[in-house]
């Protein structure tokens, strides 16, 4: 008889808002408790895909707005036979950003609409849970300075805020708001607390196809 299947969580968030941080302690901890978990990043610059994407976003190449989102989410899709394996098997995965993020900043350039930035990403696995770890302008600030990456100022954070908002409207997503000011432990309660709800609901049900 086949085996439960694992949990798909992903963390989205604006830049500063400590999803690396909440992902590495999402993964110790369940690992702690005895769950199969593992940790992935979009974009998983590591792959020939992702490392055009990674020559992008450091300013070491141009490439066309549609172009660069496509292979934003070809970098998702080069991965989901590895992710569907891994739930099959069990394994918990916790992703930091994801399609959502893949849409959310494309569409916060001028003339792309969110329709259309969801396209390509329509039928990936879908997330059993998406926390959406919120921090205003102001505490993101007192965080530091952006890095040099393309994106990383606070001009375009802003529109990137105002798209994800937009997407948090859809009610066939599993979305939860945390608030990312409280302290770091606070924080990862919160999100440990979700997470083994959504783990233990998904368990007795198929992985979903996002957007479908
Ligand atoms: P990191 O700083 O988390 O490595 O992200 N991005 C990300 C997109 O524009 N489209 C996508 O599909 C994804 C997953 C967000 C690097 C930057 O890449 C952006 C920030
Ligand atoms: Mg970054």
């Amino acid at each position: 008889m086949a085996g439960k299947r694992g949990a798909l969580i992903v963390l989205e968030g604006v830049d500063k808002a400590g999803k690396t941080t909440q992902c590495h302690k999402l993964v110790q901890a369940l690992q702690q408790s005895g769950r199969p978990a593992e940790m992935m990043r979009f974009p998983d610059r590591t792959t020939t895909i992702g490392q055009l994407i990674g020559a992008y976003l450091e300013n070491r190449s141009e490439l066309e707005d549609h172009t660069v989102h496509l292979l934003f989410s070809a970098n998702r899709w080069e991965l989901v036979p590895l992710m569907k394996r891994k739930l099959e098997q069990g394994t918990t995965l916790v992703v930091d950003r994801y399609a959502f993020s893949g849409v959310a900043f494309t569409s916060a350039k001028p003339a792309f609409s969110l329709d259309w930035c969801k396209q390509p990403d329509i039928g990936l696995p879908k997330p059993d849970l998406v926390m959406f770890l919120q921090l205003n302008p102001y505490e993101a600030a007192l965080r530091g300075q952006f890095g040099k990456e393309r994106y990383e100022t606070g001009v375009f954070q802003g529109a990137v805020q105002e798209k994800f908002e937009q997407l948090m409207t859809d009610p066939s997503i599993n979305w939860q708001v945390i608030d990312a000011s409280q302290d770091i432990e606070d924080v990862h309660r919160g999100i440990t607390e979700h997470s083994l709800k959504a783990m233990n609901a998904a368990q007795n049900l198929p992985l979903g196809e996002l957007w479908k």
